[in-house]
């Protein structure tokens, strides 16, 4: 296998830029760079040279021996100056050697999952780390990445070996009649195990969503101050705002943090009945986007939240908008004003409460749609066999049992599936 290396820091300059390198070869650095060997895992000030013995760098080094590095293999780190020109050197000289190459996305990361360092649910954990840019995105990272998701599966897929090499041992002894007491007593075994499996199946919703964000439409009559409010939360003239009726017609998305949850706020055209082509294209998407959303805010300046063409049963926050002018409003909704900076604050934490709600009770929640369809085929066998007679036929209990402790192992540990390997660590960013 080649001796990989990366920059673990930033492609641009910076104060320092720390480069990586992976493999058998790894420890054989020193040589590379001409400098004294040092001793392990301890950070030592070292100047390195090229092959005409020309400085590259004075940097800080240390050599990581395998199996105890990250990558599980040797490793050596050389901390330089963050200049791109000393990276681009160190990495020729490094690419003249046989065996060097520099790594492809999410390599050192594949490289430890190789090694048994980690499962794949933690190195996705890691990733979720990286990308994370809200606290709970942070939380439900690095939960996943300590191998929280991971022992809750290891768990379960121990419980299903468990009753299969009970099922087995009973198949040896086939010739005797099956105890009622022990069907019964596997059957409420499994009956458990899969209401686990359901309640995490339907908190996962809620698990992509801290990763991804949940999604607010803004909805509401035209004019009534959606693009106003969408520019004032994201601080930014996002959305054009004008006093024409119809000023919005395409569907504009911010990223926002509201309270520590990652949002994707859409601004959507104004509904109303139009002989407008384009309008009528945006009115639907509003309304489409509308009934994906994991919340709906509808804003009125007078009082008429109604919206006859919304069949969904998304929670819906009504927003009484332009409370300056003190305008009629049935005393329903929650009034803010983007002119007057009022109610604001108020209104985002209702949302923020609501969200709150939408919270399930476990903590270790399926993040990906990779793991629910793991769950889910696990448990179409674990229910496959409930409805097979355990007396009869013992040996198709036992296979039910086989391929769902197979599908929750593959959601840890896929060693033969290079495919979804690789879109998995493809995702992850350079040097990682
Ligand atoms: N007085 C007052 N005017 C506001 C407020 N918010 C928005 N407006 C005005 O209302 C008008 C319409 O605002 P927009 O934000 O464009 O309304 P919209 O709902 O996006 O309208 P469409 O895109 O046409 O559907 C603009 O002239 C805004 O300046 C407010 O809080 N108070
Ligand atoms: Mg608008």
């Amino acid at each position: 296998m080649d001796t990989i290396f990366s920059s673990a820091t930033t492609a641009q300059k910076s104060a320092i830029k720390i480069i990586r390198i992976s493999g058998k070869e790894a420890l054989k650095t020193p040589e590379i760079f001409s400098f004294k060997p040092t001793k392990p895992r301890v950070a030592t000030f070292r100047r390195l040279y090229d092959s005409n013995k020309d400085i590259i760098d004075d940097a800080m080094v240390i050599s990581l021996p395998g199996p105890a590095s990250v990558t599980g293999e040797n490793v050596f780190e050389i901390h330089i100056h963050g200049s791109i020109v000393v990276e681009k050197k160190i990495y020729e000289h490094l690419a003249k050697r046989r065996g060097f190459r520099i790594a492809n996305r999410g390599e050192f990361t594949k490289r430890a999952f190789l090694n048994g360092k980690i499962d794949l649910t933690q190195a996705e954990g890691i990733n979720d780390l990286i990308n994370a840019e809200t606290e709970n995105q942070f939380k439900s990272s690095i939960l996943q990445y300590e191998g929280a998701l991971y022992e809750k599966l290891k768990l379960w897929r121990n419980d299903i070996i468990f009753l299969r090499s009970k099922i087995e041992a009973l198949i040896d002894f086939s010739d005797e009649e099956l105890p009622e007491e022990i069907e019964t007593e596997f059957k409420k075994k499994l009956l458990c195990l899969l209401k686990d499996m359901k309640s995490s199946i339907k908190s996962s919703n809620y698990g992509e969503r801290i990763r991804n964000g949940f999604i607010i439409t803004i909805l509401g009559k035209p004019n009534v101050g959606k693009s106003s409010l969408i520019n004032y939360l994201s601080n930014k003239n996002v959305a054009i705002v004008t006093e024409e009726e119809g000023t919005t017609r395409d569907i504009l998305e911010v990223f926002l943090d509201f309270g520590g949850f990652p949002i994707i706020l859409n601004d959507t055209a104004g509904l109303r009945k139009t002989s407008s082509n384009v309008e009528k294209i945006g009115i639907n998407r509003a309304l489409n986007r509308a009934e994906k959303s994991d919340l709906i805010l509808i804003l009125s300046d007078n009082g008429d939240y109604h919206i006859p063409d919304l069949k969904v049963a998304t929670k819906k926050i009504l927003v009484h908008t332009k409370s300056d002018l003190n305008k009629e409003c049935n005393g329903k909704g929650y009034k803010i004003s983007v002119k007057n900076h009022e109610g604001i604050k108020e209104l985002l934490e209702v949302i923020v409460d609501h969200l709150k709600k939408l919270a399930p009770r476990e903590s270790v929640l399926l993040t990906r749609k990779r793991h629910v369809q793991g769950i889910k085929k696990a448990s179409s066998a674990l229910k496959k066999s409930l409805t097979t007679n355990f007396g009869i036929n013992p040996e198709l209990v036992a296979e039910d049992l086989r391929i769902a402790a197979t599908e929750i192992g593959n959601i840890t540990n896929i060693i033969d599936v290079e495919e979804i390997l690789d879109d998995i660590f493809n995702n992850f960013c350079i040097g990682k």
